[in-house]
């Protein structure tokens, strides 16, 4: 079963509680320690103090009654990129500098950058945002790695890094400006633990667009697709960086659609990944920001 973070409908909007969810019930049991302890922890602890804080809740929150939050609390999110073939090839179509994608796909490191903090994170049914100097954007649906503080994977979310391709293509070193800016980064709806996942390298990832009434883009890939290995990703993040609450590391998109296809406000993006479940956001544009406001 999966653990997520959740908010009870009536409490206040910055309280949030970790839980134990029960699927086929659908609800949710709180339970004590938050993702941060939990991921400070050896993987045989973690499991053991998970058991005991569910055998020992009294609580059962009907879904009805929650709001699903992002699963995150003091995490940094970061990303994997060009590590399925379809990414690389959309990006030397959308780059006046496209070597540098076909290098990076087959160079011994990879690409991987900062993505967001925990609380710029958005959780299911959340909008996710597109940049108002943007004119070409895309979701990108990723298998999400959640590490615990040594690097092991204790479990396994989806998600979404919007991003831009008309600013990543204009010049590569815009990378941050197309990739990190509010609402850019979705996860949920929940963390799946690593037990709990038999097959993480063959896992069908499928995403399907809607605006109105009609389905704009669909299309599926699987983790079987991907270029590099968890642990080539997760040993070059840890190489030279302490995370001793965990860290999530997205692991790049291989669904990236046609170049004539731009998200578009009130669209909604939903992302399934096998055994794992659906994170859904609609999209919203965001306004330009003065400073000081
Ligand atoms: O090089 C840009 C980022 C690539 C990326 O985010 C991905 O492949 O998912
Ligand atoms: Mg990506």
């Amino acid at each position: 079963m999966p653990l997520c973070y959740f908010r009870p409908r009536e409490a206040a909007h910055d309280f949030q509680v970790l839980g134990w969810v029960d699927t086929t019930a659908r609800t949710i049991v709180p339970i004590d320690s938050s993702l941060a302890d939990l991921l400070e922890m050896p993987a045989s602890q973690r499991a053991e103090q998970i058991r005991d804080e569910v055998a020992s809740s009294d609580a059962d929150i009907p879904f009805d009654d929650a709001w699903l939050l992002p699963p995150v609390d003091e995490q940094e999110i970061w990303a994997a990129g060009v590590t399925y073939e379809r990414s690389r090839d959309a990006r030397m179509e959308e780059s006046q500098t496209d070597d540098i994608y076909d290098r990076v796909y087959e160079a011994a490191r990879p690409e991987i950058f900062f993505k967001a903090p925990a609380y710029r994170c958005v959780g299911p049914y959340e909008p996710i945002a597109i940049r108002h100097d943007s004119r070409w954007d895309v979701p990108e649906p990723e298998l999400a790695l959640i590490l615990d503080g040594r690097g092991d994977i204790a479990g396994y979310t989806i998600g979404n890094d919007v991003s831009s391709r008309s600013i990543e293509g204009e010049n590569p070193l815009y990378l941050p400006q197309a990739k990190v800016f509010t609402a850019a980064c979705a996860l949920g709806p929940w963390i799946m633990l690593a037990d709990e996942v038999s097959n993480p390298r063959d896992l069908t990832i499928a995403m399907r667009i809607e605006r109105g009434e009609a389905t704009v883009w669909q299309g599926t890939t699987t983790t079987a697709r991907m270029h590099r290995s968890f642990d080539d990703l997760i040993d070059c993040l840890f190489a030279a960086l302490e995370f001793p609450v965990g860290v999530v590391l997205m692991t790049g998109t291989g669904l990236v659609p046609p170049a004539e296809f731009t998200l578009e406000p009130n669209d909604i993006v939903h992302v399934e990944i096998d055994g794992i479940g659906t994170l859904s956001n609609h999209v919203r544009r965001l306004v330009p920001r003065k400073r000081g406001r």
